[in-house]
């Protein structure tokens, strides 16, 4: 794809993952717009997983750790044809298997995520199978930089970089804020770069909400043989509409149809002006 093509996809995504929070009147709106850029360069450019090959054990792998973010993973997904998109009108509905958080109910999600600090430690295991194997796909995991304070990360980092998983890429959303303050104030873990790096990853740091940058950071990969890799990708929660970005009340909110009106003329707006 090209980058503007790559970049008409972010915004159509961002325009669905709207459309369908709307319509369920749930879902966890700032997060899943600033990751879009991450999903679509992954799923679009970089991993060999689809529906033809999902039950091949060589598949890449993407494990989605900020499992809260579910509506742009499903939008993705959708996209890819792992299911047909009308089925996220049930999202969030009574006997729907689209629910607010991952659940491999749904065709093309790995593993059931949403309590934070779960992915990386699953990332991390299904990284070790593939050497214990001799397989050569690939891990991807999306950690939410509110995340990064449990405990389990840090376990499931210091064991990474003591298996050389070379062949695993933690990335963290980092928009810097969580559900009802910044990430600083709530439980500071910056400098992020100096505690993967001392943890023993090679890290790069890109503007997470760029997708040419995002995929020549993620073609790089191993950015050092034997060790695993983390990229630290700044975002904007809430990216593409201007009152979400930035804003603690779009966490998890849902917009009014005036507000969603506004919202879908603002990314419309964008799509012309590739
Ligand atoms: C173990 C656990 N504790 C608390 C929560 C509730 N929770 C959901 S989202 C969230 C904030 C996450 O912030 P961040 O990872 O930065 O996500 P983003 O801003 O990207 O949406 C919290 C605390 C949870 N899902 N799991």
């Amino acid at each position: 794809m090209t980058n503007k093509e790559l970049k008409q996809k972010s915004i159509e995504y961002r325009k669905k993952i709207l459309k369908y929070i709307l319509k369920a009147k749930a879902g966890h709106t700032g997060g899943s717009l600033s990751c879009t850029d991450i999903l679509n360069v992954l799923y679009n450019e970089i991993m060999n997983v689809s529906p033809q090959n999902f039950s091949s054990p060589d598949r890449d792998r993407y494990i989605q750790s900020k499992g809260h973010c579910v509506e742009a993973l499903f939008v993705v997904l959708a996209d890819q044809g792992f299911f047909p998109e009308e089925d996220l009108n049930t999202l969030c509905q009574y006997k729907s298997h689209y629910i607010g958080h991952p659940t491999r109910k749904v065709n093309g999600v790995e593993q059931n995520t949403g309590a934070l600090g779960h992915g990386l430690p699953l990332a991390v295991g299904t990284a070790i199978a593939a050497k214990l194997d001799n397989k050569l796909f690939k891990v991807y995991t999306l950690l939410g930089d509110g995340e990064m304070p449990e405990g389990s990360n840090w376990e499931a980092a210091l064991s990474a970089a003591q298996y050389k998983l070379d062949n695993l890429c933690a990335i963290v959303d980092k928009n810097s804020l969580q559900i009802t303050a910044p990430t600083a104030e709530v439980c500071n873990t910056d400098p992020l770069d100096e505690k993967w790096k001392s943890f023993g990853w090679a890290v790069k740091e890109v503007d997470g909400n760029d997708v040419d940058a995002l995929k020549k950071v993620f073609q790089s990969m191993p950015f050092e043989k034997g060790k695993p890799n983390a990229v630290i990708a700044h975002t904007t929660k809430g990216k593409g509409v201007s009152y979400m970005e930035n804003s603690l009340k779009w966490h998890h909110g849902v917009p009014s149809a005036a507000e969603y009106n506004q919202a879908m003329k603002e990314l419309d707006e964008s799509l012309l002006a590739l």
